[in-house]
């Protein structure tokens, strides 16, 4: 039983343009849909520069950061917001360390990526940083609440 002190949290998970390229929207989904967490919203979607630079405001400085823009514009994604107690962090262990030479078999990146510059999927690092994300990402009409069936106790 989930102690009532637990939060629940929601993070947003993005396939990036070379996961969707790849073919590994369904293998990404499924992970998350295994771990137990509720899928709210789901779509795919060709993210504007204007999006892209204001998601990654964070990375502004980097030197990195123009050929981020360039690599998250490239063709669609596919944004996600997942639902559950511990969302946040257990989906960043779902998706490995951000270079996927050094994540762990088993995740995600440690599974089906090379390059920290094609990393195939993004995780919010913060509860915070998961409703901005999702707020960024989607409109209100666009995200689902609901109880599934199967199992009510997922919240
Ligand atoms: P994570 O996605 O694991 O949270 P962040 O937030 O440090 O990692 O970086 C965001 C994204 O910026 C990464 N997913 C990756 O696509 C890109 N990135 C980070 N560091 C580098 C780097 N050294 N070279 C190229 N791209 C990078």
């Amino acid at each position: 039983l989930v102690a009532s002190s637990e939060q629940v949290e929601e993070t947003y998970i993005m396939v990036k343009p070379d996961g969707v390229q790849r073919g590994l929207v369904g293998e990404i989904i499924s992970r998350f849909e295994r771990k137990g967490f509720k899928l709210s919203g789901l779509k795919l979607f060709q993210c504007p520069r204007e999006l892209a630079e204001e998601h990654y405001k964070d990375l502004q400085s980097k030197p990195f950061f123009p050929k981020l823009i360039e690599y998250i514009t490239s063709g669609p994604v596919v944004c996600m917001a997942w639902e559950g107690v511990g969302v946040v962090a257990s989906a960043r262990k779902l998706i490995g360390s951000t270079n996927p030479l050094q994540a762990e078999p088993g995740t995600i990146r440690g599974d089906l990526a090379v390059q920290t510059g094609r990393n195939v999927v993004h995780g919010s690092d913060s509860p915070e940083n998961g409703q901005r994300e999702i707020a960024l990402w989607f409109k209100e009409g666009e995200l689902c609440q609901w109880t599934p069936a199967q199992a009510p106790w997922l919240r």
